[in-house]
């Protein structure tokens, strides 16, 4: 008996030693490159997108989206009707703006710009300018939560700021694991989390909005996939939440797309 025992161990050691190679393989390959979870979703709609659009923010209210593009010369603020695509109201900015984030505060909208340290407040109904806060260094995603707006740069760091100030209230450092997440981008959120478009990746953060901890990754590479086979495409861009869908889109895409969060 004890012969057979210990044989038995010696046939299962390997055994449990490779199912949790192949575990800690699957948990890799599910988190990217970071030790978070996938986030699984499921496409539930797909809408047309103007693939001259470089978008940097997006925003739903009702059955409107609302779409900040950037490229000097092209940006814009536009509202766009989700199911057709078509931008039924428009405001360019100058020639010297590059457009970045966007939020929806109450009825009005901020509209960030990437180098200018200027960010428009805008009217929901009409487009027209309220006022201007500036701001150091360079603007890149925004996102609203309540009560405080949330900003990335392209670095690590979101920066919460008084919606009525525009001042710094609070600083966190986005990180998997013991890895700072750098080149966050588009911001949403998410029943309390904070999704993140990160630059150059197909990849979207889900963040910790106190602690900054990445808590899972969603993954929109066969997405990306799809739109670099139609070309002249550029990254994934552009994150909006209507309480029930997420909607996805990227800089220049064809489409957006309804995604059905599945945990
Ligand atoms: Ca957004």
């Amino acid at each position: 008996m004890r012969d057979a025992a210990q044989s038995a161990e010696v046939e299962v050691r390997p055994l449990a030693h490779l199912c949790a190679w192949v575990a800690c393989l699957l948990a890799a390959a599910s988190a990217g490159a970071g030790g978070a979870p996938s986030v699984d979703y499921r496409i539930v709609a797909e809408y047309p997108h103007d693939p001259a659009a470089f978008t940097q923010g997006l925003v739903i209210a009702g059955d409107a989206l609302y779409e900040s593009t950037g490229l000097r010369g092209r940006s814009s603020l536009r509202k766009v009707r989700l199911t057709t695509g078509r931008v039924v109201r428009k405001r360019a900015l100058s020639d010297r703006l590059f457009g970045e984030g966007l939020a929806l505060v109450g009825d009005h909208l901020y509209q960030l710009t990437w180098t200018s340290g200027r960010a428009f407040v805008l009217r929901l109904k009409d487009f027209s300018l309220v006022r201007e806060h500036r701001y150091a260094g360079e603007g890149w995603g925004l996102a609203f939560d309540g009560e405080r707006l949330v900003m990335s740069d392209g670095s690590a760091t979101l920066r919460f700021r008084d919606p009525r100030t525009f001042r710094v209230e609070r600083e966190v450092e986005v990180r998997d694991g013991a890895g700072a997440v750098e080149a966050l981008n588009e911001l949403e959120f998410v029943d309390g989390a904070l999704y993140a478009n990160i630059w150059r990746s197909d990849r979207v953060a889900r963040i910790d909005p106190a602690s900054g901890a990445v808590t899972g990754w969603l993954d929109l590479s066969r997405i990306a996939e799809k739109e670099r086979s139609m070309g002249g495409v550029d990254v994934a861009n552009g994150i909006a939440w209507d309480g029930s869908t997420l909607y996805v889109t990227g800089k220049l895409w064809h489409s957006v797309y309804g995604l059905e969060l599945l945990r």
